[in-house]
């Protein structure tokens, strides 16, 4: 059976590529939401009623696993998802962070990064303190960089002034961890680095596409789940087709894919 993994609409081929390199045998089953793009911008109620949707198709599609790439989605609609999977199992990109800061940063002041919603929703700081952890954490939207690596504008001098411009706010001074809670920052991600290694900063900056790609490994390997017979053909499914899309494939997966519109 395939992985299913969801989006607002490409983006989240980061993480579909991170599942893809830990995972080469396995299916992928993607559904971007390209009609209703962008969630960032959507109120909760929106992104979960979308998010129900989706995941419901790729269950009856017959995925093992529903991935919800979007942070966003993640952030508001991770529950609401898993009601409707009817015990397929739901793996969000926000629990795989919140983990891994427990395990190696909880003594690190942390900044998370992400789009409006995300942010908004303060599912980070409100997820640590569940957790029963007092872990000091700085958030930030930075709206513009997802639609900016969207555009194909990243490693230039145009992304260098944008990624400076939002670093070097003082709603994220001090940090030692940066969390990049958005499918599209894995691109920018050394541009990033380079902004505090020039300034001689320890910043660790840690992004969801490759420890959700683990999540997803971990449970397809302690619930003997993993591929053993012959691979099925991948499928990438959007609610609204364009060809810009499709060219955008490439960006965010390595490789151009085609698009089926769903
Ligand atoms: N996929 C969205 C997220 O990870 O939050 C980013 C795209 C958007 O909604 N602007």
């Amino acid at each position: 059976a395939p992985i299913g993994v969801i989006d607002s609409g490409i983006g989240g081929l980061t993480v579909a590529n991170a599942i893809r390199d830990l995972l080469p045998n396995e299916a992928i089953y993607y559904f971007g939401d390209t009609a209703h793009l962008p969630y960032g911008d959507k109120s909760a109620a929106s992104v979960r009623y979308y998010t129900a949707r989706i995941t419901d198709l790729l269950v009856k599609k017959g995925c093992k696993c529903v991935v919800i790439a979007c942070n966003t989605a993640s952030s508001f609609a991770a529950k609401t998802a898993e009601e409707i999977a009817d015990g397929v199992k739901v793996i969000d990109v926000v629990t795989p962070v919140i983990e891994h800061i427990i395990q190696y940063l909880s003594n690190k002041k942390i900044g998370i990064i992400g789009t409006k919603g995300t942010i908004e929703s303060r599912i980070y700081p409100r997820r640590l303190k569940l957790e029963g952890k007092n872990i000091d954490v700085k958030s930030m939207a930075t709206p513009l960089l997802a639609s900016m690596v969207e555009e194909g504008f990243f490693k230039n001098k145009i992304s260098k002034a944008v990624i400076n411009q939002y670093l070097s706010s003082h709603h994220l001074s001090g940090i030692e961890a940066l969390v990049l809670a958005c499918t599209h920052y894995p691109l920018i991600k050394p541009e990033i680095s380079s902004y505090y290694n020039a300034q001689n900063i320890d910043v660790e900056v840690v992004d969801n596409a490759s420890l959700t790609a683990k999540a997803v490994r971990n449970y397809l390997e302690i619930s003997g789940l993993l591929n053993s017979g012959i691979q099925k053909p991948d499928h990438f499914m959007v609610s609204d087709y364009t060809k810009s899309f499709e060219v955008s494939t490439q960006i965010f997966f390595g490789e151009k894919v085609s698009l089926e519109e769903v």
